[in-house]
């Protein structure tokens, strides 16, 4: 890259460029380096060049995240519901882990314990959400990576403070974000203000015990894949199955009949109860839009 006549900004950004260890690191050098470009004729053909090779490498991101390898060096491959937690040392990212999911992490009253992203799976109605614990933010073992390209956020916070913290690290983060306080230790009284801050603030919140309210964590885990759950029913039965299929939002009857009979041509008639039916049993066709906890009839011939 040319060389001459680039301000401290640009000069400093190319060098961070060439030190950065992840592809999504360059790519935010690169950027910055493309803004503090000189945009004027001699250096047209620089800008180019530096726009050429950030498409490019944009590129490479978005087809290793496709290919569910997680671009960071954790080399973990990404489910279809991937949410992490992150938070400070000794905030209980690992004693949630081990509650939470089928993982058994290390737990000790020692700063740091976490070295290594550790994966868990949890089990929600039937489907897997993979949940990760990134080890310590604000540590050298800390992985951006992994934060920036989850589809869920938790932030394990035991301090209001940690919060916006955190939050001004995720500027490339795509997930939906859940604050989780960790109420361990924690007075009623103190409790109660924290709650009535946070809702001030209008976070996504939980106040988490983990002896008592995993149910609804997992709950708001669920909630922030945007995905929807819709219940089966046979004809000939009054109650709709148990367990909900999992399926993306906007999914139509059309989606979820192809999943489940073998040819459309035997579908006769579809009935719909519940959010997405104007009433009980109404009759819809094969475009019709699903919403969350619908319940569906698929009579075939
Ligand atoms: N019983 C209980 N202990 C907790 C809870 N949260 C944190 N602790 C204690 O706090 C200490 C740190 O917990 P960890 O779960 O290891 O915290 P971490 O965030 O994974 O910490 P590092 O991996 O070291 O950064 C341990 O002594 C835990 O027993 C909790 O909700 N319940
Ligand atoms: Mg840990």
């Amino acid at each position: 890259m040319a060389s001459t006549n680039q301000s401290p900004q640009y000069l400093k950004a190319q060098s961070m460029f060439f030190q950065a260890k992840t592809n999504d690191e360059k790519l935010r050098w690169l950027e910055e380096m493309i803004r503090e470009c000189p945009k004027h004729k001699s250096s047209e053909k620089m800008l180019a060049n530096l726009k050429t090779r950030y498409i490019k490498l944009k590129e490479k991101i978005e087809k290793i995240k496709k290919s569910g390898k997680a671009s960071s060096k954790s080399g973990i491959k990404k489910e279809e519901m991937q949410a992490v937690i992150i938070g400070f040392t000794n905030s209980g990212k690992s004693s949630l882990l081990k509650a939470l999911t089928n993982a058994s992490p290390e737990i000790t009253p020692y700063n740091f314990t976490t070295k290594r992203p550790v994966v868990g799976i949890t089990d929600y109605l039937g489907t897997k959400i993979q949940i990760i614990e990134v080890p310590a933010f604000s540590s050298e073992y800390y992985d951006k990576g992994l934060a920036n390209s989850a589809d869920v956020i938790l932030i394990l916070v035991t301090d209001m403070n940690q919060i916006k913290e955190i939050e001004s690290s995720l500027e490339r983060s795509v997930g939906k974000r859940i604050i989780a306080f960790n109420s361990f230790g924690k007075s009623y009284e103190e409790l109660r203000k924290i709650e009535a801050t946070l809702k001030s603030k209008k976070y996504n919140f939980i106040i988490l015990d983990i002896n008592r309210n995993l149910n609804e964590l997992k709950e708001k885990l669920f909630s922030g894949f945007g995905k929807i759950r819709v219940f089966t029913k046979e004809p000939t039965h009054k109650t709709p199955s148990d367990r909900p299929m999992i399926l993306e939002k906007d999914s139509t009857v059309k989606d979820i009949a192809q999943k489940i009979l073998k040819n459309l041509s035997f579908l006769k008639e579809t009935r719909i109860w519940g959010p997405s039916s104007k009433f009980p049993g109404q009759i819809v066709g094969l475009q019709h839009k699903l919403k969350d906890m619908d319940t569906i009839e698929f009579k075939t011939r």
